[in-house]
C-alpha cells in the first residue's frame, strides 16, 4: 500500500460525516447507512461526548460501522484512538493537536489516511511535517457540538492558508448546515465535514444530498 494521493483524499473530502453515538438519538448504524445512500464520501467514527462508549462496547459498534462504510466503499476514519483504528484495520485516523505525538501516529499506522485539526499557519505547516494526508480546519461557524471548539475562523481562513502556501487536501468543520455549506466551496476547502446536518436531519439521505448538490 502506498500513502494515499492528495486528488483521491480530495474527492473523499467532499461531504464527510462524522459522528459518535452521543450526536444522534437513532442507531448510528441506521444513520450512516441512510447517510451513505445520500453519497456521504468519508466517515469518522468520534465516540466523544455525554454517555459516550467506552471498551468492548466501542469497539463493538466501531465494528460495525466499519462494515457499513466497507460495504459501501467509502472509507472508514477513527477519532484519536490509535489502537481502535488498528485493531478495526480501519482506512485511516484523524487527530486533535492535543491527541499525541503526529509523527509517532504516522509511524505507527503506516500509510493510513492521517488527518490532522490546524487551527493556523503554523499547527498546518507541522502537521504536514509529520505526514498529515489532510487537516481539518475549523470550526468555519459557531457550533454547539464540540464544547472545547476554539474560535470561530470563518470559512474564508481556508482561502487564507491557501494563499500562505498551503495547498494540501483541507476539510471544513463546524456548524455547516445546508444554508452555509456555499460558503464553504467558495472559501476554497475540499470539502466540509459534518456532524449535526446529518445526526440531527429529519432525514439523513436527503441532508447529505443536499451538502453533495453544493459541490455539484
Ligand atoms: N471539530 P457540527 S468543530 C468535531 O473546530 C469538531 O476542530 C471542530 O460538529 C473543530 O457539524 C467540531 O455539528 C464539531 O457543528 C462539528
Amino acid at each position: 500500500m502506498a500513502r494515499i494521493s492528495s486528488d483521491k483524499m480530495r474527492d473523499y473530502l467532499k461531504v464527510y460525516f462524522i459522528a459518535g453515538s452521543p450526536n444522534s438519538t437513532n442507531p448510528l448504524p441506521q444513520v450512516l447507512q441512510q447517510a451513505i445512500e445520500g453519497g456521504v464520501t468519508l466517515f469518522q467514527f468520534r465516540e466523544k461526548g455525554k454517555d459516550h462508549l467506552q471498551g468492548k462496547d466501542k469497539e463493538a459498534l466501531g465494528k460495525g460501522l466499519k462494515k457499513i462504510c466497507k460495504d459501501n466503499n467509502i472509507p472508514f476514519i477513527v477519532n484519536d484512538d490509535v489502537d481502535l483504528a488498528i485493531t478495526l484495520d480501519a482506512d485511516g485516523v484523524h487527530v486533535g493537536q492535543d491527541d499525541g505525538n503526529v509523527a509517532a501516529i504516522r509511524e505507527r499506522i503506516g500509510d493510513r489516511i492521517l488527518g490532522v485539526s490546524a487551527h493556523n499557519y503554523e499547527e498546518a505547516v507541522q502537521a504536514l511535517a509529520d505526514g498529515a494526508d489532510y487537516l481539518g480546519v475549523g470550526p468555519v461557524f459557531p457550533t454547539d457540538t464540540k464544547a472545547d471548539a476554539e474560535d470561530v475562523c470563518g470559512p474564508d481562513f481556508i482561502a487564507e492558508l491557501r494563499e500562505q502556501g498551503i495547498h494540501v487536501p483541507i476539510v471544513a468543520i463546524g456548524g455547516i448546515t445546508e444554508s452555509n455549506a456555499d460558503q464553504v466551496v467558495s472559501g476554497k476547502a475540499d470539502g466540509m465535514s459534518v456532524i449535526s446536518a446529518i445526526t440531527k436531519a429529519e432525514d439523513p439521505t436527503v441532508a447529505a444530498k443536499n451538502l453533495l448538490r453544493v459541490w455539484k
